[in-house]
């Protein structure tokens, strides 16, 4: 799967929905976290890289401040207008759309109408951030049709403004920042209070090693009001200890604060976030050092633990693929994404890759659960213009 290819069913959507070439398309990816969940609210670190499945938004301008958007397999084409500009009056998923227009006019950006077609590769409610991609990718094409210079290191901000404001949801930056600012080829080491980033060369194809994505299609479960919770959860502790954020705990002083802490629901919450961002630092010790990459499936597997038993936000179908993969010989799996479902990823020597993944499949057959998907993931580009 290219951009190219599906940058070319943006355009013909684009074609057959408006009857006219659009000016501009825009590509922009679906993205892995390597490792770093749920650190991004907490100020703290992230390592995703970027996938090779985009979403494309095709575009070309109208006279009138007026926005239509068609999406490849929505029948729906929704229209609207500055009156519709205010969080929550567009709905569903062209509320990504809308919010993205609002937010780069309440920035003071001067974007004018435009007609959009959007289509998209990155799979949807699996954890692979198929939102940020489609805001991203809205936001690239609307600076590149009016003009509109932000630079790239900005530009994640707008979209998390978007979804936190427009859509509503009270996400952290980790998945726009990876849309826009990954590199093929490299994972992106964020510090999420400041934004400094760091391209980490994250090649595993020359060293015999593939990451393999387990797509678990378990149904989310109650996931908005379970991702909310933990945030206020992070928030109510980082206060309780006199901290600006829990990005000011290390592991040196964890164990104190978690004497302070009178809930263990709260000093469960606190030792993931402490542990989660000193394994990112770890992680990216060993793709710096480049020496032995196998090394990062012991990182992998305990994040994993963490997520499942401290920060509690795994499920059965999560739980299984990861430890059916680290059983059949992958050197270490974790569920990537916010959680509550979505995928796994596992570090697997290339040559084991079909053995892993099949009995990956055999332990869900065996435990009643829907066959889950499995692919291969390499770092790939970020967010572009595909002219
Ligand atoms: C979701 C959110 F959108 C991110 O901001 C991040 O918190 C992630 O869950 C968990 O790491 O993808």
């Amino acid at each position: 799967m290219t951009a190219s290819a599906t940058g070319l069913r943006a355009a013909e959507s684009f074609i057959a929905a408006y009857g006219r070439v659009p000016t501009v398309r825009w590509a922009a990816p679906g993205r892995v976290n390597l490792i770093g969940e749920h650190t991004d609210y907490n100020d703290g670190f992230v390592l995703p890289f970027a996938l090779p499945h985009n979403v494309v938004a095709a575009a070309a301008k109208v006279p009138n401040p007026v926005w239509t958007v068609v999406s490849e397999g929505m029948d729906e084409r929704v229209t609207f207008t500055v009156d519709d500009l205010e969080p929550g009056k567009v709905e569903g998923w062209a509320a990504y759309v809308a919010g993205v227009v609002w937010a780069l006019r309440e920035a003071g950006h001067e974007i004018g109408g435009a007609d959009l077609a959007l289509a998209s590769d990155v799979p949807v409610g699996s954890g692979l951030s198929s939102s940020a991609a489609l805001e991203c990718s809205v936001l690239g094409a609307l600076c590149a049709l009016y003009g509109v210079d932000i630079p790239e290191d900005d530009r994640p901000a707008l979209a998390q403004r978007a979804e936190n404001v427009y859509v509503g949801a009270p996400t952290g930056i980790l998945d726009q920042s990876a849309s826009i600012r990954c590199r093929e080829g490299h994972a992106l080491f964020l510090d999420c209070r400041t934004g400094e980033a760091e391209h980490v060369p994250f090649d595993l194809a020359a060293r015999g090693l593939t990451m393999l994505i387990i797509d678990t299609r378990a149904p989310h479960r109650h996931v908005d009001g379970e991702y909310a919770a933990r945030r206020a959860d992070c928030e109510k502790a980082a206060d309780a200890l006199g901290l600006r954020a829990l990005r000011d705990l290390t592991l040196d002083g964890l164990d104190d604060a978690l004497a302070r802490l009178d809930s263990p629901v709260a000093r469960r919450r606190v030792r993931h976030i402490v542990t989660e961002n000193q394994r990112v630092l770890h992680t990216v010790g060993v793709l710096r050092d480049g020496v032995e990459p196998r090394r990062l499936g012991e990182l992998l597997t305990e994040s994993h633990a963490s997520m499942r038993d401290d920060y509690e936000i795994t499920v059965g179908e999560v739980d299984l693929a990861a430890e059916a993969a680290v059983a059949a010989g992958a050197y270490g799996a974790r569920m990537t994404g916010g959680g509550f479902g979505g995928c796994v990823i596992a570090l697997c020597d290339t040559d084991k890759t079909a053995e892993i993944s099949a009995a990956v499949h055999k332990a869900f057959v065996a435990a009643g659960y829907t066959p889950p998907a499995a692919f291969p993931a390499t770092a790939s580009a970020g967010s572009r213009g595909l002219g």
